[in-house]
């Protein structure tokens, strides 16, 4: 059928389903849960190496090298920053990988997760 299922404008496919008639759209719709996010901050600290820093933000966030650089030095300036943005499993593994990844190298470097 030319136009697709049900004959609707295909361009305008809320023409074709009288639940999505104007006015109904909301009333129907099934809501979608959006969970919180918690962002992953990271501690400044006097005492972890920079370069270590850095490999974090690329291995456990995935950061390119420029953009794990800012983010470091930001942290270095400023007392904290923030390494990602996450569902509060994800952010609260990332804590756990880098606690160890730290506690492994013996440097203190310290993360939390927060809720957004
Ligand atoms: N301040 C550290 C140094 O001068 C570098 C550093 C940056 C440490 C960020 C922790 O989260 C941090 N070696």
């Amino acid at each position: 059928m030319a136009g697709g299922a049900g004959g609707g404008n295909p361009r305008n496919p809320q023409t074709e389903d009288p639940r999505r008639e104007e006015g109904v759209l909301t009333a129907t719709r099934k809501r979608v849960a959006r969970p919180p996010r918690f962002k992953v901050i990271l501690y400044n600290d006097d005492y972890t190496p920079m370069e270590f820093v850095v490999m974090i933000l690329e291995q456990i966030f995935g950061k390119g090298p420029s953009e794990a650089t800012a983010i470091m030095l930001a942290i270095h300036n400023s007392g904290l920053g923030i390494a990602g943005v996450f569902v509060q499993e994800v952010a609260e593994t990332k804590v756990v990988q880098v606690h160890g990844a730290a506690e492994q190298r013996g440097f203190p470097l310290r993360a939390g997760a927060e809720k957004e």
